[in-house]
């Protein structure tokens, strides 16, 4: 009970979220940037108002890692952007080179109290229960490695373009890390990829090159890097030429049942992770991977 307690939103940034006003959201801004000491903005949003089109780049160096500042900012940005009735399309892209996203910080999961583990995790629900459910056709235009959280995040969009780069990976690489992907990682997954593609990817944390992604759909197409941005807006116009009311009810149609399945489970999900990730063997696995991920670079 005590745990649930210390569980529920404690972030001012959350419960703000969750107010519609647009005060809230300027105050939240103040509160991620106080928090994070700096007021470099790790999202970027260019709305071009003629084509109903936002272009959202991550610019959060060196690897557009997942922490709960970027999360804050980047929710902030996305509920802007599905309450402008103007916004019919959203590309997801990085700045960073060589990298689309390292997905989730792994220093938000390690060494933390339970109240932050369990703050953080509410805030990766919400960025996936943000795009999942958007009614803006989103497309990830995926111009770097992006493994694990950034995976989850180009599967949580309609459709993924990738640079065509052997030396880029992608997938939901989690027991890499001894962790375990939740089970709506894995149910977004398998709604791209089915079931054995998924069941093979997850248990041994499988990390793909462009052209297997591909080849299993975890990516729908491959271009060079060069044309990347030009291949999205392309695509977004000819999903844009599909009716907005039948293409939304459509998605709602076969996304419903598996946010429905996190929608309902939140508290539960939340503590699982919490209880999981501030187990010792669990934090003595994070520690060797990062351990790892320094030495690789020395
Ligand atoms: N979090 C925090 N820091 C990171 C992360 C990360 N995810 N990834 C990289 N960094 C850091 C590195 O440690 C390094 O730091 P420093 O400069 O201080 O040494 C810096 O970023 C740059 O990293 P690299 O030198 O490795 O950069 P490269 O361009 O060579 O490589 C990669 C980029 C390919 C992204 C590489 O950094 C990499 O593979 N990173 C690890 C990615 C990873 O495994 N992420 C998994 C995170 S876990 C997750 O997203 C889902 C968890 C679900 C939880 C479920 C629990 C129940």
């Amino acid at each position: 009970m005590a745990l649930r307690a210390a569980l529920r939103p404690k972030c001012a940034f959350l419960g703000l979220l969750q107010s519609s006003g647009s005060h809230g959201r300027v105050s939240t801004v103040l509160v991620s940037q106080m928090r994070n000491n700096t007021t470099a903005p790790k999202i970027k949003v260019d709305f071009n108002q003629s084509t109903g089109v936002a272009v959202l780049s991550m610019q959060s160096p060196p690897v557009n890692s997942l922490s709960l500042d970027f999360l804050t900012e980047l929710c902030i940005n996305l509920e802007k952007l599905e309450m402008d009735k103007a916004c019919r399309g959203l590309i997801i892209t990085s700045t960073q080179p060589k990298v689309f996203s390292a997905g989730l910080d792994i220093m938000e999961m390690y060494g933390k109290s339970p109240e932050r583990c369990g703050e953080f995790w509410r805030a990766v629900q919400e960025m996936w229960l943000k795009i999942y459910g958007s009614n803006m056709v989103t497309i990830a235009a995926i111009n770097g490695s992006s493994p694990a959280g950034g995976c989850l995040l180009g599967l949580t969009c309609d459709y993924r373009i990738m640079a065509d780069n052997p030396r880029y990976t992608i997938g939901l690489n989690e027991t890499l890390l001894g962790i375990v992907a939740p089970f709506w990682f894995k149910d977004t997954m398998v709604n791209t990829v089915g079931h054995r593609n998924t069941e093979m990817a997850l248990e041994l944390g499988l990390l793909y090159s462009p052209s297997e992604a591909l080849k299993i759909g975890l990516v729908d197409k491959l271009v060079p890097q060069d044309q990347l941005l030009t291949t999205a807006t392309e695509t977004m116009t000819k999903w844009l030429a599909i009716p907005d009311h039948a293409r939304q009810i459509t998605k709602s149609m076969m996304r419903k049942p598996t946010i429905d399945k996190l929608t309902s489970n939140r508290e539960a999900d939340i503590q699982n992770f919490v209880s999981f990730i501030t187990k010792d063997s669990i934090q003595k696995s994070l520690r060797m991977y990062l351990e790892m991920l320094k030495k690789r670079k020395a």
